[in-house]
């Protein structure tokens, strides 16, 4: 059964790093902070590009989040800095519209996709002046939602300041919606998890609605997340919203070719639910229907009998128009088979039988497969890190997050974590200087964190 959402508020003692925040705070803006706001990143065990799909996933919230310390106040102003000096200040007037630039992804962009799905929200016309200092853990560009952690914590801390209130439910729906205004047509589920997680469990999160439900993870293995040390900003590169594009391309194509309508259907779970089929028919239907071969923009007019405007206006996106040959086939087979993968890891987990261990990580090890070869989000790296990982004692590796760089998430036997981080840190870290200099924030355990939150101090 899904379990109820936690609170929104948590009473924490200061520590170090909330004291350093607040001294900053301190010193950039001549008062205390007012309130504290926290939105963790995630780790995606297995279900990866298939949110957008329509199809559950399966994260869990990681240590490491975006924390910021906010005051209001009457200035007419939003007023932003950051702890990490690469991130530099910006103010806006709260009587401007909000204008998000997808060409020059800067991280206040970010945070101003949260503010701008709040004011939206509740419509309002001049929104409460904020001053706000932002501090962040999770290593950027690397899968592990850094830049949704900074949205959802954003949407929180504008909802606060403007005395308004909603669900984690609800702030997961809205900050999933604002921020695509970045321009990655992304499918909710890191702002999902940032803000449905709970210490201690991995969740399903399944969309529309949209609903979280409690995984818990065998004894006995332990995840390892580990950075291929390659990053891959998604906002700054086409990569994401291509497969999007594919995607929304081979709904289209296999509905028609079973005489749905295809002009509402935009997702690929779409086609399962109208069909009434199983992941399984779904699978043998993409193979009869779609070929290897990548398609052509004028092969698939042909088929749907839409002109080359329609193609352009209705299925691609502003960062997709110069595409011109589509692989439908293998990113279909990969969404469907990466589906059923999720469902039997869920499962798998529930039985609790002997030998989960070892299928949960065969599993994980499918699923990368798939990602590398048929969904093609892997990179050189990062196979190079998963093979490590396997040889280095992990029962299952496999990219985490959007891909083509960032982590990798490894199952591991809890007796060998030890000799498994070791054996990684040689073989993968050690033998790069710049990798090396990078492993403290790279290479760790992981366990299933808590999700976003306002913090009262003690
Ligand atoms: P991820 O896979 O981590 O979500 P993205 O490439 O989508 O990576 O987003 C990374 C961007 O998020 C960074 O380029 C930066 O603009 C923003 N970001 C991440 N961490 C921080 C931070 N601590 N402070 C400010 N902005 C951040
Ligand atoms: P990353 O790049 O790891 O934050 C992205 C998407 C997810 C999901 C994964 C792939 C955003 C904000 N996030 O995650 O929705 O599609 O890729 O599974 O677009």
């Amino acid at each position: 059964m899904a379990s109820s959402p936690p609170k929104l508020r948590t009473v924490i003692t200061a520590n170090e790093r909330l004291l350093n925040l607040k001294r900053t705070f301190e010193e950039k803006y001549g008062e205390a902070p007012l309130l504290y706001a926290y939105a963790p990143g995630r780790v995606n065990l297995i279900g990866e590009h298939i949110d957008y799909c329509g199809y559950s996933v399966l994260p869990m919230a990681i240590e490491q989040n975006i924390l910021a310390a906010v005051s209001h106040n009457n200035s007419g102003t939003i007023s932003l800095s950051n702890t990490n000096p690469q991130y530099k200040d910006f103010s806006v007037s709260c009587s401007e519209d909000i204008f998000i630039d997808r060409e020059n992804p800067k991280w206040y962009y970010y945070f101003l996709c949260g503010v701008k799905g709040i004011q939206e929200k509740f419509g309002i016309a001049q929104l409460a002046g904020m001053s706000c200092v932002v501090d962040g853990t999770i290593p950027p560009s690397s899968g592990l939602s850094s830049s949704s952690a900074l949205v959802c914590c954003a949407g929180l801390v504008t909802m606060e300041a403007n005395q308004k209130s909603l669900s984690k439910v609800e702030l997961a729906e809205i900050c999933a919606k604002s921020e695509r205004y970045i321009g990655t047509e992304g499918g909710g589920m890191d702002q999902s998890i940032s803000f449905l997680a709970e210490n201690g469990t991995a969740k399903l999160i399944e969309f529309q609605p949209l609903r979280a439900t409690d995984v818990r993870l065998p004894d006995g293995a332990v995840f390892v997340i580990s950075n291929c040390c390659r990053e891959m900003n998604k906002a700054a590169s086409s990569h994401y919203n291509i497969r999007v594009v594919e995607c929304r391309i081979a709904t289209k194509m296999l509905a028609k070719a079973r005489g749905l309508d295809p002009s509402g259907l935009l997702k690929l779970a779409q086609v399962q639910t109208e069909l009434k089929a199983s992941l399984e028919e779904m699978l043998a239907l993409v193979d009869e229907v779609l070929h290897p071969e990548a398609y052509s923009r004028e092969e698939i007019c042909k088929a749907l009998g839409i002109s080359a405007e329609q193609f352009s206006a209705e299925l691609l996106s502003a960062n997709t128009q110069h595409l011109t040959s589509f692989k439908l086939h293998q990113r279909a087979k990969h969404v469907y088979s990466e589906a059923a993968r999720v469902l039997r890891f869920k499962s798998v987990c529930e039985s609790a039988g002997a030998d989960s261990i070892r299928t949960l990580g065969d599993l994980m090890s499918e699923s990368h497969a798939s990602c590398r070869d048929l969904y093609e989000c892997s990179c050189p790296e990062l196979d190079q890190l998963v093979d490590i990982c396997l040889k280095s004692g992990a029962v299952g590796s496999r990219l985490t997050g959007a891909g083509w760089g960032g982590c990798a998430v490894s199952m591991v036997p809890s007796e060998k974590a030890e000799s498994f981080l070791l054996a990684v840190r040689e073989s993968y870290f050690l033998p790069d200087p710049r990798r090396a200099a990078m492993e403290n924030q790279s290479l760790f355990v992981s366990k299933p964190g808590g999700g976003a939150a306002i913090l009262l101090e003690e």
